[in-house]
């Protein structure tokens, strides 16, 4: 008998065991035995997609205590640890054969120490708790975009998770898997002390670009542990760039045009700029919320949804900016709320409509209104990190193409950031190349409350993709810029900033605004509105935006408001020209266009400058 099938057969009963060798992978049986092995769990599910092992799943979250129930029905609510709130960066590595040449962006350690680490940690990990074995598809069934993947976990709440956020993958995998060829996620929330993983000093999060593996320990927070999220966009970037696709960390969504014609937008915006938001606006369709894959199909680009739920952060969702979701998070249907206040077995959150308790159950335990940390900080009531699991399935505005195998044609990128002086509210690139490496490669966002450290300061984010880039950023800009190669129908790209301000410090714009500029986009795409010229891209026109802002709005737009959020600050975008160069400068292998575009821009600018000054208003610009 194989070592593996002997160890498999040690520890799955016969019905588990059944399940796991119906699979036909050799491939699969041995790295499960190799985790069971060293985790040395008590016992093992496999979880096939039959409805009866999803419920399974749930039921042990709550028997373990990592979830428990709230009042509305299939609600459910889930705390990480005091200290396990957010992704854990630090301790987020690439497995590399040496660190000699690793770019600073990517976290490396050496495989051999690593590994090794990895190994000592896992040894006995698992010890009295049950191994959940689970498949899952990425992207749609049957698509150009599936990827198959392996989790197994000791954590009932992360496979719970999955199951919300993952198309079952069991009977894909067996037609699919072959050859070792499917994602692998290995996690262990560890010991753990009142249901959260206690030994938070050593939790690791290691990657295994070659093997396509990743290595999650002692931690529960989704972002570390649910592995086919930001684990599989690391590994799904890498292999994108090999095979000539896209993997992006963008929203996915339909918008109303005229005669009802729906147009795809993909945008990428750093965490808490307004992803979600954008995608969940009323009265258009969401297709995705965080990561979206693309690929050409026959001359055109197609986009779909890695995911079939969402992960959102739920502060500051109300009735009145965020009225689908604030409806979907009150009804009835399976959720998990996580790190929200607990009171009287119903969830709360900073910015939720009403009052919020002053006491209550929260990721410090016990909670009232005063309580501190050990640090003599206040202890919010929910977690600025605080978030719901849900289904898209659950909301009124999902898209009918969410599982469409074909994925939809994308008409438009959208790329958005925190900018408080620089970039105009909207603006279309020139070109493709144009749009990738002044829009997209040259996104700075300014930090906010929701991250650690100052508030406020600019920090690079190309394409909102730094925190999660497994290969170099050269390679991962020319597979960008590639992308356009052989499409019939280049998708526009545009830039968004919804965090302008006037001199004073006040935004210029309303949280509202935004869905007139999607619309503007949208009638771009169908060459159904003008634009002017300016040094950085293409411009609304005043008057079709003060029709936008009358029929999607019912709002006046005065030309004295357009004048102020779309003046051009010359100055400010050759500052940001000056700091993108440098920060390519000290790159390796940039590909020599990236440097061309940025100085022809930089001309533009200094020519504009010469004939209209510092602050050009729209007035003074032509017609393109
Ligand atoms: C993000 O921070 O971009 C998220 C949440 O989508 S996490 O899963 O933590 O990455
Ligand atoms: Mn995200």
């Amino acid at each position: 008998m194989r070592l593996s099938d002997k160890i498999l057969k040690g520890k799955l009963d016969s019905y588990n065991y059944r399940k796991l060798k119906a699979l036909g992978n050799l491939c699969l049986e041995k790295i499960t035995a190799e985790v069971i092995d060293i985790c040395q769990p008590r016992s093992v599910f496999v979880r096939t997609d039959a409805p009866q092992d999803a419920l399974y799943i749930r039921k042990k979250a709550i028997a373990n205590r990592e979830e428990a129930y709230l009042k509305t029905k299939g609600h459910t609510v889930h705390f990480d640890g005091f200290y396990d709130q957010a992704r854990d960066k630090k301790n987020t590595k690439y497995l590399v054969s040496s660190t000699r040449s690793t770019p600073s962006y990517l976290n490396c350690i050496d495989k051999r120490k690593g590994l090794s680490e990895i190994r000592t940690l896992m040894q006995g990990i698992m010890r009295d708790k049950e191994m959940f074995v689970s498949f899952f598809c990425l992207g749609p069934k049957d698509s150009m975009f599936s990827i198959p993947a392996l989790q197994i976990t000791d954590s009932a709440y992360v496979a719970h998770s999955e199951d919300i956020l993952y198309r079952p993958g069991y009977e894909f995998f067996k037609r699919h898997a072959g050859g070792g060829n499917f994602f692998r996620f290995i996690h262990s929330a560890g010991e753990l002390e009142n249901a959260v993983s206690k030994n938070v000093d050593k939790r690791r999060v290691y990657i295994d670009l070659d093997s396509n593996t990743v290595y999650s320990l002692n931690t529960q927070y989704a972002g570390n542990t649910v592995g086919l999220k930001k684990p599989a966009l690391r590994l799904a970037i890498n292999k994108a760039a090999q095979e000539g696709w896209l993997t992006e960390h963008m929203f996915l969504m339909g918008v109303y045009g005229k005669g009802r014609k729906k147009t795809y937008f993909c945008g990428a915006f750093p965490s808490a700029c307004g992803k979600t938001s954008t995608s969940m606006l009323k009265g258009e369709r969401i297709v995705g919320d965080d990561i979206t894959y693309l690929r050409k199909f026959k001359g055109k680009a197609y986009g779909a949804n890695v995911e079939r739920g969402i992960f959102g952060i739920i502060q500051g969702i109300d009735s009145k900016d965020n009225p689908l979701l604030y409806e979907a998070l009150r009804r009835e249907g399976e959720i998990i709320f996580s790190n929200v206040l607990v009171y009287r077995g119903r969830p709360y959150w900073v910015g939720k409509d009403g009052k919020i308790p002053a006491e209550g159950i929260n990721f410090s335990g016990e909670w009232f209104e005063g309580k501190k940390d050990a640090r003599g900080n206040l202890i919010p009531p929910s977690h600025k990190n605080a978030r719901f699991t849900l289904r898209l399935k659950c909301l009124s505005n999902v898209d009918k193409n969410l599982e469409s195998p074909q994925g939809v044609e994308i008409g438009g990128f959208i790329y958005g950031g925190r900018d408080s002086d620089t970039s105009v509210p909207v603006e279309e690139a020139f070109s493709w190349q144009h749009g990738i490496i002044t829009k997209a490669a040259s996104l700075e966002s300014e930090t906010t409350a929701a991250t650690l450290g100052k508030e406020g300061v600019r920090v690079f984010n190309p394409m909102s993709i730094l925190d999660f880039l497994s290969i170099p950023l050269f390679k991962y800009i020319k597979n960008n810029l590639d992308f356009a190669r052989g499409l019939k129908r280049v998708p526009k790209i545009f830039s968004v900033n919804y965090f302008l301000k006037s001199k004073d410090g006040s935004y210029l714009n309303d949280v509202s605004d935004k869905h007139v500029w999607l619309k503007w986009m949208e009638k771009r795409v169908h060459n159904q509105a003008g634009a002017l010229v300016s040094p950085t891209g293409l411009i609304p026109i005043y008057d079709d935006l003060k029709f936008l802002f009358r029929s999607v709005l019912k709002k006046n737009y005065a030309y004295e408001d357009y004048e102020k959020q779309f003046t051009i600050r010359v100055k400010e975008n050759l500052d940001k020209m000056e700091r993108i160069w440098a920060i390519y400068q000290k790159e390796k292998s940039i590909p020599k266009v990236l440097f061309k575009e940025l100085s022809a821009q930089r001309k533009r600018l200094e020519n504009y400058r010469k004939k209209l000054g510092d602050y050009i208003s729209p007035s003074y610009l032509k017609l393109a």
